[in-house]
């Protein structure tokens, strides 16, 4: 079974392992989507913290991920979903119910998120660091 997740895995945490880790259980091969910096600077109007390059390289040296390639649009996954043979989607509970459509081409799956962590409060609590 093919499990395939997106991602910005930006300043990689805790709560990034454990959905990938939890993701990869779920099958054979672990193929991760990581989003472009472009897709980012449109999503969320800044650039990420690690840079596109250094975000697949701590990815795909994980010991649960398989393969790794770079998410160019969110208008894509349907593709990425078939390119990759994916038989299992798995998003974060934050994405509940967005990618429910896809259950055509394969199952969708969403896991709790890991509670009281994210990338954003990290780069806050580090700014408030004299
Ligand atoms: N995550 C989690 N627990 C946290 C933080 C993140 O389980 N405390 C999960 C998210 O739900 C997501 C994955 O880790 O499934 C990656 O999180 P982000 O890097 O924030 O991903 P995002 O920017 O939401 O990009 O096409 C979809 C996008 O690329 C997803």
């Amino acid at each position: 079974m093919n499990i395939i997740t997106f991602g910005t895995f930006d300043v990689f945490h805790v709560g990034h392992i454990h959905i990938l880790e939890r993701a990869a259980e779920l099958g054979d091969k672990l193929i991760v989507g990581v989003s472009s910096d472009k897709l980012n600077i449109a999503k969320k109007g800044r650039a990420p913290v690690y840079c596109e390059e250094d975000r697949l390289k701590i990815i795909s040296s994980l010991k649960c991920v398989d393969e790794v390639f770079v998410e160019n649009s969110l208008e894509l996954k349907a593709q990425y979903i078939k390119d990759f043979n994916a038989d299992v989607l798995v998003m974060g509970n934050d994405w509940s119910g967005k990618f429910d459509h896809f259950s055509d081409l394969c199952q969708v799956v969403y896991f709790p998120r890991t509670p009281s962590i994210s990338t954003t409060e990290i780069i806050e609590v580090v700014k408030r660091i004299k």
